[in-house]
């Protein structure tokens, strides 16, 4: 039992935590819903042990959950494990246990976490991607995609390390080296698995008007990753090779000034283009692509023909152009596109105004801006907008040309050659090629029987047992697919998995589904502004086409909070807490020395939530302080001796139900550190002005300040109001406080009306009001009225917060 003389944290806190837990206060059941309300945190991949950075996430959460549960709904706050990945895989091979042992030892630390933190949440929602009864619907949903020729194989180029044998991430490779073995990485052909989310490109776009209550920067970002371009699509002709070259463009009025086609070095016509004797170098340009290579190229043995002058011009191999975009080839303006400037200018390629250039050209970079076409044939003293209309309508009608929209975006390529990941329900049959598992043989269960020392390559294709295989079709024997699905699959859809977690006949009940979703508050990093959200917004838009949702857009809210930095002990510097940065404070440290309630209060206190923020320890002794002070005080007001005084001191009601208010409105944005700030200044002030012997208006007063400061720290408010007040009921249960809206007013004051500088009545008005608020007041009031009435005012002498004197 904690001592109330003493502010035992530890055993108040442990008391809490066993109540809520045992009440399951956070438990939500779907059918006894009302007012649905779905709050949801990003959820996190069981990497092991969490630190004070990942604190400020949950912690905001649980925040939130609380404040909304006693505005009173019950939101549906679930929390799961994103556990299927790398580092569970990488940890294996290192140390030899298997990954599913890492991850579930990793998933007990980090409850235990949430519990120390005192964060709720409804644990029997809880769901594991890692586990056959969440992935066999990955597969599932892989297999309606496929049927719709959503999903399909196709070679892309990977990144390969050829010591480990295995394909890595853009993110494995550090400096073009393997992050594992320092080999040097090789782009290696492969045949992979795609979603084909460009399909949804537009809808996506679209889709991001509706998003109101999204932080502007994630749209923008959505935006520009989607990046769609209007332009023209161009065809050139090759003399002498009966192939064409299409090229798209955003620029088609400065066709007349293209001097020479560029295409990507992964062009299909590359090869044919070139003599077998430069093989080799276009080989070194395949691995030299992208911005941060010089720019270089190879000179093709043919030219194309321009489309609307007919004259050559040369074609070149450059590892600035990308396969990945557009129809990877360009006409290349050097007068107008910086890029194809500085190649122009390295291989002294011509170079030929088209846009008149109105502080003229003097040779020493691209003019890239619009303007009045020169040197263009009949397209001369056009407007660039007019003149991309009207070559492209040119072209069109000699049929080398038509508008054309292009995006950024690229499908999904899900497959990895993993081991700790989804297998793809799919079979390799001699007799019927690629062949799609039935339903009823899902899940494709992932082996467990896997050795993982020192192993190479992707361990699964060294399980037999899971590899051969009989096919579906024709019952003969089959190979399985070994790839296994990019974990972000996991995570496109875990939020609706959460509404009927242990359902087994189908991912979930539509019904359900339909009732609870869109989620109404995401809360989340902002490092998962574009895949994530991407991909989740994919994947509903699609169930939504597949019939199984009523919505297309699956987070009506999202906000993203900022990072804990801290000065790094490697590189010196203010960097994101993390391990490798040597700059992580352990949540046990504080809670061990402070208690969990002050490692809150200082976690949202620490600075706008949606702004990265410094950890300092000094603030945190700063909030126990706080802490400790609201204990003690409260014990001192239960010894008081029951009411000597009826007093109501107004001063301490008036800045309470101001600091109400503010308080409100700061938790109605999570402003928590504002809200916190006011709380400490109306404590300040009630500390010192309690000479008030009323011992229910103080009691009452500091009852409801316990119910602001409860979401924040939960822990002693609710052990404050159950031991010192004696209150059965949990504050959790408990309607937030409501102010009144005249004393929530500025302070007022009284202002004495005078009529030819005698005394004729007085008026409260709010403390500094303006002149003409104030006679507006005065002239009305009644004892005024008399001595005004039928006469003119002269004159008006205003002293503010004191005096008004008409003069008649
Ligand atoms: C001729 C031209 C003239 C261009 C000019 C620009 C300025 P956005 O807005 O990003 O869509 N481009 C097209 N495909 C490319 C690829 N695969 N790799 C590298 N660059 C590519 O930009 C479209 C412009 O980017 C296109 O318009 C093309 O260059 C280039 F004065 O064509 B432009
Ligand atoms: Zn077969």
């Amino acid at each position: 039992m904690p001592n109330p003389k003493n502010y035992d944290f530890k055993s108040i806190e442990e008391k809490w935590q066993k109540i809520w837990n045992e009440k399951k206060v956070a438990k939500v059941e779907n059918n006894k819903v009302k007012n649905k309300f779905y709050m949801l945190m990003m959820f996190p991949y069981p990497s092991g042990k969490l630190h004070v950075g990942h604190g400020r996430n949950y912690i905001l959460g649980d925040a939130v959950y609380r404040f909304l549960r006693m505005k009173g709904l019950k939101p549906l706050n679930p929390m799961g494990w994103d556990s299927f990945g790398l580092p569970a895989e990488n940890a294996a091979i290192g140390k030899g246990f298997h990954p599913r042992k890492w991850t579930l030892e990793n998933i007990q630390e980090m409850k235990k976490q949430f519990e120390k933190w005192g964060v709720l949440y409804d644990w029997d929602r809880e769901i594991l991607t890692c586990d056959p009864s969440y992935y066999k619907w990955n597969q599932w949903f892989f297999l309606k995609m496929y049927k719709d020729n959503l999903a399909y194989k196709a070679s892309a180029n990977a990144n390969w390390c050829p010591n480990c044998n295995t394909v890595l991430a853009n993110e494995q490779v550090i400096g073009g080296v393997c992050e594992r073995c320092g080999t040097q990485v090789e782009g290696r052909l492969l045949k992979q698995w795609f979603l084909r989310i460009t399909n949804y490109a537009e809808r996506l776009l679209k889709g991001l008007e509706k998003l109101k209550n999204w932080p502007e920067r994630v749209v923008t970002l959505q935006r520009n990753w989607i990046g769609k371009s209007e332009g023209t699509d161009i065809t050139f002709e090759i003399k002498g090779l009966n192939k064409k070259i299409e090229v798209f463009t955003t620029r088609a009025d400065t066709l007349f000034g293209a001097t020479f086609l560029a295409i990507s070095p992964d062009h299909p016509l590359s090869e044919e283009l070139i003599d077998k004797e430069k093989f080799s170098e276009l080989k070194s340009l395949r691995m030299m692509k992208g911005e941060t290579y010089e720019k270089m190229g190879i000179k093709a043995k043919y030219n194309a023909i321009h489309p609307l002058t007919e004259k050559g011009i040369p074609i070149w191999i450059a590892n600035f152009v990308l396969m990945e975009y557009g129809t990877g080839a360009i006409m290349s303006v050097p007068a107008h596109d910086q890029r194809d400037f500085e190649f122009a200018t390295k291989y002294g390629i011509n170079i030929v105004e088209v846009i008149h250039n109105p502080k003229g050209f003097d040779g020493s970079c691209a003019y890239t801006g619009e303007g009045i076409l020169i040197n263009s044939f009949d397209f001369n003293g056009m407007e660039s907008e007019k003149a991309k209309e009207a070559i492209t309508e040119k072209l069109e009608k000699i049929g080398k040309g038509k508008k054309s929209v292009r995006y950024k975006l690229r499908d999904w390529l899900i497959s990895r050659q993993r081991y700790w990941g989804t297998p793809i329900p799919v079979v390799y049959c001699s007799n019927c090629g690629i062949v799609p598992e039935v339903e009823e043989n899902l899940p494709v269960i992932l082996p467990m029987n896997i050795e993982f020392k020192g192993l190479k390559g992707n361990p699964l294709e060294a399980s037999l047992d899971f590899v051969n295989t009989k096919c579906p079709q024709c019952g003969l024997d089959a190979k399985r697919e070994t790839d296994t699905m990019d974990t972000f699959v996991d995570s496109s859809w875990y939020f609706l998995r959460y509404i009927n977690p242990k359902e087994e006949s189908a991912p979930f009940i539509s019904e359900d589904v339909n009732k609870f979703l869109p989620v109404d508050l995401y809360i989340g990093g902002i490092e998962h502004a574009i895949l994530h959200l991407l991909y989740s917004r994919f994947f509903t838009y699609v169930l939504y086409d597949f019939g199984l949702i009523n919505f297309e857009e699956p987070f009506e809210k999202l906000f993203t909070q900022g990072m804990i930095c801290k000065i790094s002990s490697i590189t010196g510097k203010l960097e994101k807490m993390s391990k490798s940065k040597g700059n992580v404070v352990a949540p046990d440290e504080i809670i061990s020395k402070y208690g969990a309630d002050t490692e809150r209060l200082y976690t949202l206190f620490i600075g706008p939530p949606e702004k990265d923020a410094e950890w300092s320890d000094q603030g945190v002794a700063g909030c126990f302080r706080f802490l400790k002070r609201i204990w003690d005080f409260s014990f001192e007001i239960s010894k008081m001796e029951e009411n000597l005084s009826q007093e109501r001191d107004d001063k301490i009601l008036r800045k309470f139900h101001k600091t109400i208010k503010k308080v409100t409105e700061d938790y109605d944005r999570y402003h928590f550190n504002t809200a916190i700030a006011a709380l400490m200044e109306f404590f300040n002030f009630f500390e010192k002005n309690t000479k008030v012997k009323n011992k229910t208006f103080l009691e009452e007063i500091l009852l409801n300040f316990l119910k602001l400061l409860y979401p924040m720290a939960p822990h002693i408010c609710e052990e404050i109001n159950q031991t010192i007040f004696g209150d059965k009921e949990i504050l959790l249960e408990k309607e937030w406080p409501k102010y009144d809206p005249e004393l929530a007013k500025e302070e007022m004051v009284t202002i004495a009306i005078q009529v030819n500088g005698k005394l004729r009545g007085q008026i409260e008005v709010p403390e500094n009001s303006e002149e003409e608020f104030v006679v507006e007041k005065a002239i009305k009031e009644e004892k005024v009225r008399n001595y005004l009435e039928g006469k003119e005012i002269r004159k008006k002498i205003y002293v503010k917060n004191k005096i008004i004197n008409f003069v008649i």
